[in-house]
């Protein structure tokens, strides 16, 4: 398919029904252990629909070379992509300007970034780094690491039995030496929406800059980081339709031009002599060497894919299908749900009792539905939970109630083999 007509199909996307839209993604059209696949771990990740796919087949065949340094043709086209992803990006989050959108490898690469560019300028030895109770390892271990380097301690905003976040000494643990509040928009153990808009402006009260870990919320909700005013917002591509090894790291210029680059290499430079280094504008200053350039057009596309839908009637489906499936498991005997937030996003933790999450991921696969069972990098939140583990469905807008009823027909089976 060429791009033009690949563009013309995605136009006309607005008015699809959901059945149309499940069409576009292959892999989901396979049995697994001769039962349809019911893929229900988009939360670790989520599949390509057909339009991405092509975008990828058609760089790799028309457009690959390198960017910013060939004046051939291939290469002045792949750059023109690459660039053109970047502003897809900008405007898929609102960001004031695409050379605030640095292309990461993901979440973990852009927080990482974050933890030593910006941790080695601004955190010292008396300061704080306040850290959610809620959070991914990856927005925990880069802290600590800062943490030890620089002598920086770490203060945790504690959570609820349900899995929300306890703001009422909010105030009082952002006075004195913080540095940073890190907190992700929404939870990848329990799917809690945290309130980050009041975060933010509790934060910002007190003078200190906000780190949004977005990667379980950029596929699921419209993210206006302007509107939010958070100070970086991280997320990865392959949560949203987009290949493997690509994320954004958003950060505000303010921030962004005062931080040391945390790579050194080709790309990020202006000039280089012994005698120093002149370092490239942003967003270039981050991205030293040849970048991922296929993800970066991979997640342009899907960023295109997913403005076609549309975030917010994205958003409304991924409701319903949580609610359905949240229900239908409430009423099954010796079935939990594991996190019980007001607000939620596309995430169901829950387990059975008396059985191994592991074992229920291994039966559950054997009637081809796909789930998550461990610990989700959040052992954090799962200590604080009193579980070791859960099992873990999460939703993308493409699943149908068919996969929550093969979900609750094989937790029936769990149930028969344990005798729950
Ligand atoms: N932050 C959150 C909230 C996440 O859910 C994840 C990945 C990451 C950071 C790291 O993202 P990466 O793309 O850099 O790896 N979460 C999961 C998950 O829940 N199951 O597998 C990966």
């Amino acid at each position: 398919m060429d791009l033009t007509a690949a563009n013309e199909s995605l136009a006309t996307s607005k008015s699809r029904s959901w059945d149309e839209i499940r069409r576009d993604f292959p892999v989901l059209h396979q049995t697994i252990n001769d039962h349809p696949l019911a893929y229900l771990d988009n939360a670790a990740s989520s599949q390509m629909p057909q339009q991405v796919i092509d975008r990828l087949v058609w760089y790799h065949s028309g457009e690959h070379s390198n960017v910013h340094r060939g004046v051939h043709t291939l290469s002045q086209r792949a750059t023109r992509a690459y660039d053109e992803a970047r502003e897809k990006v900008a405007s898929f989050i609102n960001a004031s300007s695409s050379k605030e959108c640095i292309f990461v490898s993901g979440t973990t690469e852009g927080i990482n970034l974050v933890a030593h560019s910006y941790g080695r300028k601004f955190i010292g030895q008396d300061d704080t780094i306040l850290v959610s109770a809620l959070e991914h390892h990856s927005n925990i271990v880069p802290w600590q690491i800062i943490g030890e380097e620089t002598g920086a301690k770490i203060e945790v905003i504690p959570m609820d039995d349900r899995g929300e976040l306890i703001l009422d000494d909010l105030d009082q643990m952002l006075s004195g030496s913080v540095k940073l509040v890190c907190v992700n928009h929404v939870s990848n153990a329990l799917g809690t929406i945290n309130p980050i808009e009041e975060i933010i402006e509790r934060a910002h009260a007190q003078d200190v800059p906000v780190l949004v870990d977005g990667a379980q919320a950029a596929p699921h909700m419209a993210v206006d980081v302007q509107a939010l005013d958070a100070d970086f917002y991280v997320f990865s591509g392959h949560k949203m339709c987009a290949p493997t090894g690509i994320g954004v790291l958003w950060g505000k210029q303010k921030w962004l031009d005062q931080m040391q680059p945390y790579q050194g290499g080709g790309d990020m430079i202006l000039s280089v002599t012994w005698e120093g280094t002149k370092y490239n504008d942003l967003p270039f200053k981050f991205e030293a060497g040849t970048p991922n350039i296929a993800g970066a057009i991979g997640l342009g596309a899907a960023v295109d894919y997913l403005q076609s839908i549309g975030l917010d009637r994205i958003a409304r489906r991924e409701a319903d299908l949580l609610a359905i499936a949240t229900a239908a498991l409430e009423e099954l005997s010796g079935v939990f749900v594991i996190g019980t937030a007001r607000e939620k996003a596309a995430v169901l933790s829950f387990g059975v009792e008396g059985v191994h999450p592991h074992d229920v991921g291994t039966i559950l696969d054997n009637e081809g539905v796909a789930i998550r069972a461990g610990h989700h990098c959040a052992q954090p939140v799962m200590d604080r939970l009193g579980v070791p583990a859960t099992a873990r469905a999460s939703f993308a807008f493409y699943n149908h109630e068919a996969d929550i009823e093969q979900l609750v027909a094989g937790l029936y089976s769990v149930k028969e083999i344990f005798g729950v």
